[in-house]
């Protein structure tokens, strides 16, 4: 029996975060994608491709990613798992995303650190994204 699995990544690292602006305090680092609220968010700088990587932890299996934009969303991304963050296997990619809130699943796959490329900006600001939640299975944590 496959039991869903919400995953809570440990740390996120990204290409690069929107400077602060005079009259912007906001903290718009990288970890914010997987702080677990939707009221902060991580921006990138200007400029494509940008890229968010975070740290499960531990290996698990996972099948989904919920995604859930900011004012900036990427059109065109993928999504690449790794086992011990150098080596990456492609498990997703897009050419339409909505922005918005998305749901995105994959094939079953073992890893512990999860990268998205984002290769095209639907919007005129670096890409925003307010939160990662992150989803597996719980029997193949045993093998
Ligand atoms: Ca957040």
């Amino acid at each position: 029996m496959d039991i869903p699995l919400a995953v809570k990544a440990v740390s996120a690292d990204a290409s690069s975060v929107m400077p602060p602006g005079k009259e912007k305090a906001e903290d718009l680092s990288a970890k914010n994608a997987i702080d677990g609220k939707v009221s902060t968010q991580w921006a990138s700088d200007l400029g494509e491709p940008q890229n968010i990587m975070f740290d499960l932890g531990r290996e698990i299996a996972v099948d989904k990613l919920i995604i859930t934009w900011g004012s900036s969303h990427a059109s065109s991304y993928n999504i690449e798992v790794s086992l011990n963050g150098s080596l990456w296997t492609g498990v997703f990619s897009t050419e339409s995303g909505r922005g918005g809130t998305e749901t995105v699943t994959f094939p079953l796959s073992k890893t512990r650190y999860i990268k998205l490329t984002l290769l095209k900006n639907d919007g005129a600001e670096g890409f925003r994204i307010r939160e990662i939640s992150v989803y597996g299975k719980k029997k193949l944590i045993l093998f």
